[in-house]
């Protein structure tokens, strides 16, 4: 396995936070460690209990396997296995097999003494998950409120759910959210594409960060900058994400009408 230079040096002990050498080696290009085991453990155990439920529930088309969650009526239990348990166990294995990603992204950072920021960025990810599955069924009361494990059945809830507030787009947390991620791929868009017209442009003579600012201080005024971008591609992203949390999370536990009516402050305000 080819090593970069700079991986000789970085490939030492140390670093990790549980288990201390015990699991600190790689295996081919990939840094094992404490975490690492359990995300195979967890993501195994997770994945063996969707099959068995597909198995039980006689579904071996993989677009169509659905483990539901619990009945709304069984709240808060623990449910039995073929009723929603299942669905309990992988939400548990997915929370392990995520939380252990992100800790074995943290032990990795922390040889190569780098920042914090992709596990962070990830944190924002698995917080998403979180929320739907974990935070929000609470909050309303039953595990059948979390989303069902399936491709297909999962894109039904997200039509029900929408539904059962009449029109999910005058959702104004969603509006932001939707909003961040068009903004977030136009940003992406603009940035993929000019670092590609000054690496590798077509005379073959690689331009420098003068060109870029210039590109887009020309075109529209200002450049944000080489690093600049950087922050503002994470700060989207994450913003987009954490709104979108905010969006469902609001739908159900803050606002039960549709959210078409949430807006009749508007023309409640005294001034029309
Ligand atoms: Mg979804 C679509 C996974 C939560 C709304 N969703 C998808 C598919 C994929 C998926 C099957 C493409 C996603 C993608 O490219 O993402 N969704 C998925 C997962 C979760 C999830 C794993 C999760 O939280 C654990 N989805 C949700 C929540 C909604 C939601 C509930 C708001 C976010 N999702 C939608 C809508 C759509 C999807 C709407 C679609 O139109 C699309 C689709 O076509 O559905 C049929 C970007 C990420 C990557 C490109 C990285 C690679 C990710 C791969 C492709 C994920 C594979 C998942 C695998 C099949 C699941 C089982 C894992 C095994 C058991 C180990
Ligand atoms: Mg909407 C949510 C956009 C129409 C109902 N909607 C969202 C947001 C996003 C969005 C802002 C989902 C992103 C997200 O949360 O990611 N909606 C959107 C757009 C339109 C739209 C652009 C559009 O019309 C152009 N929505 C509608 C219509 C409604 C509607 C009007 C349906 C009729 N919408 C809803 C509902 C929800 C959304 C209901 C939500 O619940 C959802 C939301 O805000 O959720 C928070 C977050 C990302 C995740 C949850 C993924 C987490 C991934 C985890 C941590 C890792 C998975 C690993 C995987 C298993 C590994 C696989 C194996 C490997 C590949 C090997
Ligand atoms: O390693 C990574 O990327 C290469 C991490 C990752 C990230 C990271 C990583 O560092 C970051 C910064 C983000 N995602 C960021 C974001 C966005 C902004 C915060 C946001 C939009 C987003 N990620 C979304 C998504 C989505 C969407 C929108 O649906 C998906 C599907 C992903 N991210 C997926 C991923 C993975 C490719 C990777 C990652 N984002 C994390 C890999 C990981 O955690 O591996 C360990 C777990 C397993 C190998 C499998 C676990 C299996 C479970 C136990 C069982 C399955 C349960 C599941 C709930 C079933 C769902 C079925 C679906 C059909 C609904």
């Amino acid at each position: 396995m080819a090593m970069l230079n700079f991986e000789r040096k970085y490939r030492v002990r140390g670093g990790t936070l549980i288990g201390g050498d015990l699991f600190d080696f790689w295996v081919g290009p990939f840094f094992v460690g404490f975490f690492g085991i359990t995300t195979i453990f967890f993501a195994f155990l997770g994945t063996a209990m969707i099959m068995w439920g597909a198995a039980h529930n006689g579904v071996f088309n993989f677009w169509q396997i659905n483990i539901a969650p619990p009945d709304i009526a069984l709240g808060l239990a623990p449910a039995p296995m073929h009723e929603g348990g299942i669905w309990q166990i992988v939400t548990i294995c997915a929370l392990g097999a995520f939380g252990s990603w992100l800790m074995r992204e943290v032990e990795i950072c922390r040889k190569l003494g780098i920042g914090f920021h992709v596990p962070i960025a990830y944190g924002f990810a698995v917080f998403a998950y979180f929320t739907l599955n974990v935070i929000r069924p609470i909050m309303m009361g039953a595990w059948g409120h979390g989303f069902p494990y399936g491709i297909m059945s999962h894109l039904d809830w997200v039509s029900n759910t929408g539904y059962q507030y009449l029109h999910f787009h005058y959702n104004p947390a969603h509006m932001i959210a939707v909003s961040l991620f068009f903004t977030t791929t136009l940003a992406l868009g603009l940035h993929g594409a000019l670092i590609l017209s000054s690496t590798n442009p077509s005379d073959g003579v690689v331009k420098t960060p003068e060109h870029e600012d210039t590109f887009f201080r020309d075109i529209i005024g200002y450049s944000v900058g080489t690093l600049g971008i950087h922050r503002v591609g994470l700060f989207l992203a994450l913003a987009a994400v954490f709104w979108s949390a905010v969006c469902i999370i609001i739908s159900g536990p803050f606002w039960t009408k549709g959210w078409p009516e949430w807006w009749t402050w508007w023309l409640n305000m005294p001034i029309w």
